[in-house]
């Protein structure tokens, strides 16, 4: 799939841009820098495009949000789009990207299957240096990371972890070929989204699933459903463009909205059909369409976890599967750890031939030759072992690589004291250095096709502007980007997300400092506090 016949030509150009990453991001920023009249290229470490998509291709992988929402808004493609469900798999996301790739003819400036290793900042010309594991070097003027929010997995260093016999794959790095896991006997660690899924799909496929929760996922009904090309004909015509500037309008930048008075203000009976009727809708319309003093106020947290747990609990047939899938105590607020969207999930527990194991009340101790052994000393033996134990989550999949600004220190070391940006697009010593979708951005609370458009635009504004200026070098002041840090933690501090250890935080990665590594102000306040950056001539950066 992958060509890259241009290679060789590549090295030592003096691009205008370099983007990192083929998913939405990149596709995103390729175009319209292209259409801008920028010289531009893009470096993927995959061998072909999608980003998270071309790499989370285990069986089950599927959006969370709906598919409206879910793509790009520029009309040229959603109109001769069609998708088939209203939550799409991992393959019909892939098709998108080979769809969108052709209409806007992106794979010519794609250089795949080249992971860029550093990039170093050169104060004489004002350029990076960028290198990749295959030998290229290019010195772009401006960098724009579009690594995504998860490109590094998280591997947890059990012992014995090399020793396993079996096959063994994390979720986001599974075999394009896929594995065959029918009959086998199937371990998973990890029950966040990657692990719901995975369970739900081999669950009913192998002769034994042995899964090793941490903590349950308040997973929330999807209520998938095919979608039929006449009535989405009907909304493309009527409702997509509607849909697509209502996405900038709410929270967390999908078609709905949180309610804005408190859940209190309601009668228990009020509530009671309202939770019902957002339950019913399936997706987050529980959680993301769910009265917005849930976010802040424990107590009225505590009413959606109720009424979670009452619905959950009905569906596990075992009093011990209840009791460590859907607690009666909320191992923490409801939504303050990602709810991924289950299908026939709890059901899986319901089959003879699944045990469920709480590592906290029985810590893995080791893995095995064979399989997997618990405290108590047993040996869960396993034919193919899953690791969904998820990602070094939204500042990892930069950090990762060796990128040095003015000082010559690692931005890995820099935001390995703490995490420090300038509108969650830019960072001091880093000139001429963007990223999207990923540290202090909405990121966690926006979705990829979104947030590619909102904070590439503005990136695509400021090299235009740039331009027409004949500035060649932009850098966030650091007063200005201290003053952006406090913005996000104090806004952080007024939810209740730190209550949760999760990737929201970094409190996943053992060792990793825990703060707010998204801006979760919501989409319009993000949108706002960047424009008004702008319409002051760039206010706290200096151009030069
Ligand atoms: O990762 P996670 P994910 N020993 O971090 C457990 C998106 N996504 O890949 O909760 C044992 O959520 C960990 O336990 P705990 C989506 O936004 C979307 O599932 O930390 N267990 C947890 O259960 C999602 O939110 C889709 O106690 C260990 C799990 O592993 C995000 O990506 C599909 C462990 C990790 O869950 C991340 O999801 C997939 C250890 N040492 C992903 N370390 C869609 O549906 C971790 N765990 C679009």
């Amino acid at each position: 799939m992958s060509t890259n016949a241009q290679q060789p030509s590549l090295s030592n150009q003096e691009l205008d841009v370099l983007v990192v990453g083929a998913g939405f991001g990149g596709a995103y920023q390729l175009y319209r820098l292209r259409q801008a009249g920028f010289s531009v290229k893009v470096f993927e470490s995959a061998s072909n495009l999608g980003g998270t998509w071309y790499w989370n291709c285990y069986p089950g992988s599927r959006v969370d949000s709906d598919f409206s929402i879910y793509q790009f808004s520029m009309e040229e493609l959603w109109k001769d789009w069609s998708w088939s469900e209203r939550f799409p798999g991992q393959k019909e996301l892939v098709e998108y990207f080979d769809y969108v790739d052709k209409k806007l003819d992106l794979r010519r400036d794609i250089t795949f299957d080249t992971r860029v290793t550093a990039a170093h900042f050169d104060t004489t010309t004002n350029r990076w240096v960028v290198t990749t594991q295959n030998g290229i070097t290019v010195r772009p003027r401006f960098l724009i990371l579009c690594t995504g929010f998860a490109s590094k997995p998280l591997i947890p260093d059990y012992k014995g972890l090399g020793t396993f016999k079996g096959v063994i794959h994390h979720t986001s790095r599974w075999p394009q070929e896929g594995v065959k896991w029918a009959g086998k006997r199937v371990g998973v660690i990890g029950t966040g989204a990657s692990g719901v899924q995975v369970i739900q799909e081999c669950g009913p496929d192998v002769s034994h699933l042995t899964v090793f929760q941490r903590t349950p996922n308040l997973a929330l009904p999807m209520v998938q459903r095919k979608l039929d090309e006449k009535a989405q004909k009907k909304m493309k015509e009527e409702m997509y463009p509607y849909i697509f500037r209502r996405r900038l309008q709410t929270f967390g930048g999908f078609h709905f909205d949180t309610i804005k008075t408190s859940l209190f203000d309601l009668t228990p009976e009020e509530l009671y059909l309202e939770l019902d009727e957002l339950w019913s809708k399936g997706g987050f319309h529980f959680w993301l369409g769910a009265h917005f003093d849930t976010f802040t106020d424990e107590r009225a947290n505590d009413e959606l976890y109720a009424f979670w747990q009452k619905k959950v609990k009905a569906r596990i047939n075992d009093p011990e599967m209840q009791r460590k899938l859907a607690p009666i105590v909320a191992p923490h607020p409801f939504g303050t750890k990602r709810p991924c969207l289950e299908q026939r999930y709890y059901e899986v527990y319901n089959q003879p031939n699944v045990t469920l194991i709480d590592i906290n009340e029985n810590p893995i101790s080791e893995i095995t030759p064979k399989g997997v052994k618990t405290r108590d000393g047993v040996e869960h033996e396993l034919d193919i072992l899953v690791l969904a134990t998820g990602f070094d989550a939204v500042t990892g999949s930069i950090a990762q690589i060796d990128i040095r600004g003015t000082d010559g220190v690692l931005i890995g070391e820099k935001w390995g004291k703490g995490l420090s940006t300038y509108l969650g697009l830019t960072s001091a010593n880093f000139p001429n250095m963007f990223f999207l979708y990923g540290p202090h951005g909405p990121t966690a609370f926006c979705n990829g096709p979104t947030c590619a458009e909102i904070q590439g635009d503005w990136i695509v504004d400021c090299l235009k502007y740039m331009r027409d200026k004949h500035f060649t070098r932009i850098e966030p002041k650091k007063a200005a980007e201290d003053g952006w840090v406090k913005k996000v933690n104090e806004i952080f501090s007024a939810g209740l997300w730190n209550k949760a250890k999760s990737w929201y935080t970094g409190a996943n990665v053992p060792g990793k400092v825990i703060e707010s590594l998204n801006f979760t102000g919501g989409v319009p306040l993000y949108l706002q506090m960047c424009r008004e950056v702008v319409e002051k001539g760039y206010e706290g950066f200096v151009l030069s």
